[in-house]
């Protein structure tokens, strides 16, 4: 049988960024300068795959602290950790390494930063996502107000209006978060904040790749966790680019290959988290399927890298 044609577009970039990198390669550094078991406070990037291949090497995740025993290392994830977790950890004498993105931490800084200011901080996240609890654990109870749209603005009740900053996940909408940002100024003409918000170099390159692509096809898949934050953004900034079919999958096995016949073109991109190797797995896919060409839609490149920490530099 002969295949059809496809066009299969390539966000450039797609995939992992240098935090998620970084991250993963701290847990695979720490397997060996201390040998398993290493515990992991919670997924280290949010895909199922790269769990379950640093498990399989020996890391033990959990999702609190108190899982974990005292005297084996402990690494905290790249979303960063409310700063009662580390504090426990030292108390208890555990070795442990901070796997947070080191743009998260500039975030957990600048929160330090106005708040030692006398500035009362509100942050633009989502909700009991590990990164904003993550953030907003920098400061005492109550000095972080939390608004996830532009209409939460109009109910917040800050300390004092004129006296207010503002913080955000890294992994927001780039559009979405400006609405946010401009509801804000518009209430509290005071209120401080970065130049546009804190959300990362790659979250953002990644969605203009996203955008670019959606004017070639009407259909995108995001490879991606259902879990991940700046995945599961792309899904929406594609669809509200125009894509009418944008769907997230884990890997080639949860492509909806009916939903797809008929098509002729398709973009292919990845979120921060998800490796190259369920990447080709998708565009292989594809390619037993259709007669593909592939066409690479390059809005950016990236060349950002990122240390691990001295600990894990040094010989055991
Ligand atoms: O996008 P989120 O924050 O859910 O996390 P991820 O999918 O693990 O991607 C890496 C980002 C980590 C913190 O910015
Ligand atoms: Fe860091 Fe951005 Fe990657 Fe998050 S998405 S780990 S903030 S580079």
């Amino acid at each position: 049988m002969t295949k059809s044609p496809l066009t299969l577009y390539l966000a450039a970039p797609r995939g992992f960024c240098a935090g998620v990198d970084r991250a993963i390669k701290i847990v695979e550094m720490a397997l060996s300068k201390w040998g398993a078991p290493v515990y992991v406070r919670h997924e280290i990037v949010h895909n199922k795959y790269v769990v379950d291949a640093l498990r399989d090497q020996g890391a033990v995740f959990v999702e609190e602290l108190d899982e974990c025993p005292d005297d084996r290392p402990v690494i905290f994830s790249a979303h960063g950790v409310p700063k009662a977790v580390p504090a426990a950890a030292a108390k208890r004498e555990m070795i442990y390494v901070d796997a947070t993105c080191p743009l998260v931490s500039k975030v957990h800084i600048e929160a330090e930063r106005h708040h030692a200011n006398g500035l009362q901080m509100v942050m633009i996240g989502h909700a009991g996502h590990p990164e904003t609890v993550g953030t907003m654990g920098q400061l005492p109870e109550g000095e972080v107000i939390l608004v996830e749209t532009a209409d939460d603005v109009a109910s917040i009740a800050p300390r004092d209006p004129n006296k207010l900053a503002f913080i955000t996940q890294t992994t927001l909408s780039v559009d979405d978060t400006a609405d946010v940002v401009a509801a804000l100024n518009a209430r509290f003409p005071a209120i401080i904040g970065p130049h546009k918000e804190d959300i990362c170099y790659a979250t953002t390159n990644r969605q203009e790749a996203v955008k670019a692509m959606a004017t070639k096809t009407k259909a995108m898949l995001v490879i991606g966790a259902p879990n991940s934050s700046n995945s599961k953004r792309l899904v929406e900034v594609g669809a509200k680019a125009g894509c009418s079919y944008a769907q997230l999958v884990q890997r080639a096995a949860d492509i909806d290959w009916r939903a797809l016949e008929g098509i002729d073109s398709i973009g292919i991109t990845a979120g921060a988290s998800a490796p190259e190797v369920l990447i080709n797995e998708v565009i292989d896919a594809f390619k037993d399927r259709y007669d593909v060409t592939e066409e690479v839609i390059e809005t950016a490149v990236e060349n950002v890298e990122f240390k691990v920490p001295r600990v894990l530099r040094t010989p055991a």
